[in-house]
């Protein structure tokens, strides 16, 4: 019998259902339900990694056991395909960001087919091709005709020395420039924004939708739309008239009436108006030193709290007090209304803020059951950010604050000093990037029309060809006059092109609504097929994108829908979020302050060592990376064992939400096994070949331990492949179906056939290319994935046989075997036609039966 050789089979394979067309969704309804099966598509970085493998082996595993349960599966593929990457290897190594993209998606393409992963080819997009982007620039004209694109100024980063804007990755921790080592500057630049804000509350109260989601996932998007609840209260300014007022955003009303001062943020446009003149050079000094922190520093609650007074003072409307105006680092200007109301007895922020400035702290909420009129001495010493019963605050005392929280608000609005108002630290989506390789935004700007949109018909509009990619000056668009001066599409007047570029976060929001038509080149996507294949039913990916992705990808669904696009709110029904692949990692501790990572293969993992100065190293388990020199390649492990067993190692060694460690032992095992199954496989086509089939004297004993083998493992698999995906359960059963094959004594008979089929169909999606090929072997003509699903017999599941008594009138009569899980009527039934009841009852009237399942049957006769 021939070895098991993947290297020899799997491109075999690969090559058949290629030509079979097997992946393909098909392009017509049909009366199956459809099932939809997503893998967050990858930037084309050049290789793949074992953490790709791991989550499109998990999406292909459902697609393929979907396949065979008889739905129509759509599994596609595609590139995320613009970005920055792509730029920087053209500035360094004089290539051209598409060339290098489209090299790279070939490379990794290649891969990806080496894993044996069921895509439908024909429906792969890259989102860097004009015949997408054509139609994510029209659905930018969407959004500007919604009125939910605009442009406003905006803060980037600026390198002083080469001239340019950076992305945020391009600044390291320092704040300097990745190229120039400059100390990045902000610059305010007009840019543009998707009003992502008008729907916060729409993505917010949807999450309650999502049941198929992990719970993580969703507090992570609930708490980054960030919903607060309270008023925005109007400080009038002394002195100004009651002209101008401060108005100011807080969530504790009822604080209200222990307000101590104001604080606007530095750069708030009243600073200007009311700081007196003995103020002034304080202030101005204050403001430009806070312009170059970060706003993470300026917010972080263990930074210390900086402000200066502006001189001026405002009046609490509700007490009357005069209290005075700062500007503070902590107030930040882009949220809520930029300025705050300070009560230090109630906020923690306010609290250090007032210790460092020497300001007044009034208590005016304290702990339930607290006598009146006292206050307790442990506040004291902090912030009561509780609730409790209202003191010093007028007609509101001795209620209780969530109560005075309303009747607070309800007294505002009557006054005319604010109103309730709800707040979401959500902002809107900066979407413009002055970068060359993205989306270009499809605008004109003309002298006399303004912002002129470009006619569809003029659609793609192309990024140009013949570029220089140097790193210094303005993006390499705004430096291509022949491609920037235009006519203006509505007057003819000379007008220019937008440089900026989308962010390539816009290319991934509908990317899984263009596989449902990938081909159109008349449309974005067919109304009827989107509105079919969508939801995605399973979509699989990477926690890191649980914010920003999913957000923006169900923002834009929900816009679409509003347009009459989409018929349908939320772009993907489940979600599933996999582990991490860990690598054995090497480290010297500390050298020369910092841990040094030592690649594994320098290391040999008996006697971990550092190679150059023989010291004994740390090894353990973490993320793989470049950077730490424990990464597998997949590539690899292919060569070395074939891509069902790294298939089936991925899957088996930890749940898939779970991290997984590459361990080598264990990959080895897992090959160990599928080596077995070929064997099992192999060995009974041998012997039935050379000897003629028979079934003498079946052993009905044994033919039933091995039936209920199987059809437990037909139940689990299903059950494992069905509920919360425990595909690692899943590989164990089939482990456990092997075994009981291998044990069996009667290799010859119809159920071992039946056993070997059944192990192989429930193997499939796991391991496609083994069980195709022993499928083939065994004589069948079809491909083992075009088969339908396994349904468990139940019959055949019953656990085993007890002993059950027979009475009559209460006397031991004798014994019978029956299925253990037998009802009463079952028991009755099995009984009556025993030899024993028969030799017994012969003749007599029976009067009344007592069953006792697990136990007896009594006649009474
Ligand atoms: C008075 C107050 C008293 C506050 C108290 C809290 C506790 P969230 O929940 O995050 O929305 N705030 C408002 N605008 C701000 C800004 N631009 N920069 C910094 N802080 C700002 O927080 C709302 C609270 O954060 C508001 O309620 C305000 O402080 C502060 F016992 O107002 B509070
Ligand atoms: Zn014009």
């Amino acid at each position: 019998e021939a070895k098991y050789n993947p290297q020899q089979i799997e491109p075999k394979w690969q090559q058949i259902w290629a030509e079979h067309k097997l992946d393909d969704a098909p392009e017509q309804e049909d009366s199956r339900p459809k099932f939809y099966a997503l893998s967050m598509f990858p930037y084309p970085s050049g290789d793949l990694h074992m953490g790709h493998v791991r989550n499109y082996t998990i999406t292909d595993v459902i697609a393929r056991f979907k396949r065979m349960q008889g739905y129509r599966v759509l599994h596609p593929m595609g590139w995320d395909a613009f970005g920055l990457p792509a730029e920087n290897a053209a500035i360094d190594r004089g290539t051209t960001p598409s060339e290098w993209t489209f090299k790279n998606m070939a490379q990794m393409r290649s891969q990806l087919q080496q894993v044996g992963l069921s895509y439908d080819w024909n429906r792969e997009v890259a989102t860097c091709a004009p015949d997408y982007y054509r139609w994510t620039q029209w659905l930018f004209l969407q959004f500007l005709k919604a009125d939910l694109a605009y442009q406003k100024e905006a803060t980037v980063n600026w390198d002083p020395i080469d001239q340019t804007v950076l992305a945020n990755e391009q600044v390291d921790n320092e704040g300097k420039s990745w190229r120039s080592g400059a100390k990045v500057e902000k610059r305010k630049l007009r840019q543009w924004f998707l009003k992502i804000t008008d729907y916060a509350e729409q993505l917010l109260q949807d999450l309650d939708k999502l049941t198929d989601w992990p719970e993580r996932v969703k507090t992570m998007q609930a708490n980054w739309i960030g919903k607060s609840v309270g008023a925005e209260l109007s400080f009038p300014i002394l002195n100004s008239g009651n002209q101008e007022a401060i108005a100011v955003f807080t969530t504790r009303p009822d604080t209200v009436y222990g307000v101590s001062y104001v604080v606007l943020a530095p750069e708030h446009p009243l600073v200007n108006q009311i700081t007196t003149p003995e103020q002034a050079a304080t202030v101005e000094a204050f403001v430009a030193e806070v312009a170059n922190i970060s706003e993470m520093d300026r917010t972080a609650e263990d930074k210390p709290k900086r402000g200066v007074p502006t001189g001026a003072i405002a009046i609490n409307p509700f007490t009357g007090n005069q209290i005075p105006i700062w500007i503070a680092d902590y107030v930040l200007f882009e949220y809520g209304t930029g300025a705050v109301m300070g009560v230090p007895a109630h906020d923690v922020r306010d609290f250090a803020f007032a210790k460092q400035y020497d300001l007044p702290i009034q208590y005016v909420i304290v702990p339930n059951g607290t006598a009146a009129g006292e206050i307790p001495k442990s506040l004291s010493q902090s912030a009561y950010t509780e609730s409790g019963v209202m003191v010093n605050s007028g007609d509101f005392d001795g209620i209780d604050s969530p109560t005075a929280k309303t009747k607070i608000i309800e007294l505002a609005e009557a006054q005319g000093w604010g109103k309730g108002r709800v707040q979401y630290r959500l902002r809107d989506w900066l979407i413009s990037r002055q970068r060359y390789w993205g989306c270009p935004i499809p605008v004109i700007h003309c002298p006399h029309c303004g912002v002129v949109p470009v006619p569809d018909r003029d659609l793609p509009i192309e990024l140009p060809q013949n570029v220089e990619f140097t790193g210094r000056g303005a993006s390499p668009l705004a430096k291509l006059e022949s491609w920037v001066n235009v006519p203006c599409p509505t007057c003819g007047t000379a007008a220019k092109r937008e440089t900026d570029t989308m962010d390539t976060f816009i290319d991934s929001s509908w990317y899984f609504l263009r596989f449902s038509d990938a081909q159109n080149s008349d449309t974005a996507f067919d109304f009827q097929k989107v509105n079919d294949w969508l939801p995605v039913d399973q979509y699989v990916g990477g926690v890191e994108h649980a914010i920003l992705h999913l957000l923006y990808s169900r923002f834009f669904t929900k816009v679409l829908r509003d347009r009459g696009i989409l018929n349908f709110d939320e772009p993907f029904k489940r979600l599933l979020t996999q582990g991490m692949v860990q690598g054995l990692t090497y480290m010297n501790p500390n050298k020369s302050g910092k841990d040094k990572w030592i690649p594994s293969a320098l290391v040999d993992p008996k006697d971990p060592r550092d190679p150059d100065t023989g010291e004994a190293i740390q090894a353990f388990y973490t993320t793989m990376s470049k950077s730490k020199g424990n990464g597998v390649a997949p590539k690899q492990a292919i060569a070395k064992y074939g891509a069902d067993t790294i298939r089936m190692f991925t899957l088996f060694k930890a749940p898939p939400e779970k991290d997984l460690e590459w361990d080598e032992a264990d990959v080895e095992g897992q090959f160990r096994f599928v080596n077995r199954v070929w064997r099992l496989v192999t060995e009974f086509v041998e012997s039935r070949s050379s000897s003629s089939p028979q079934n003498n004297s079946p052993d009905e004993k044994g033919n039933r331990v091995l039936r209920r083998a199987i059809h437990t493992a037909i139940k689990e698999v299903t059950e494992d492949l069905t509920g919360d995906y425990q595909l690692n359960t899943a590989i164990s059963e089939l482990m456990k179906l092997s075994n009981a094959l291998q044990d069996s004594k009667e290799k010859n008979s119809a159920i071992y056939v039946e056993g070997i089929e059944s192990l192989l169909r429930l193997m499939a999606p796991f391991a496609p290319h083994i069980t195709d090929e022993l499928w083939a072997q065994l004589g069948h003509s079809e491909s083992i994935h075009l088969q339908p699903w396994l349904e468990p017999d139940p019959e055949a599941l019953v656990v085993d046989e007890i002993t059950l008594v027979i009475q009559v009138n209460g006397k031991l009569r004798g014994n019978i075997q029956v299925p253990a899980g037998a009802d009463k009527a079952a028991l009755e039934a099995y009984a009556r036609n025993s030899p024993i009841a028969q030799k017994y009852l012969e003749g007599k009237d029976i009067k009344k039966v007592i069953a006792v399942p697990g136990k007896l049957v009594n006649f009474v006769v």
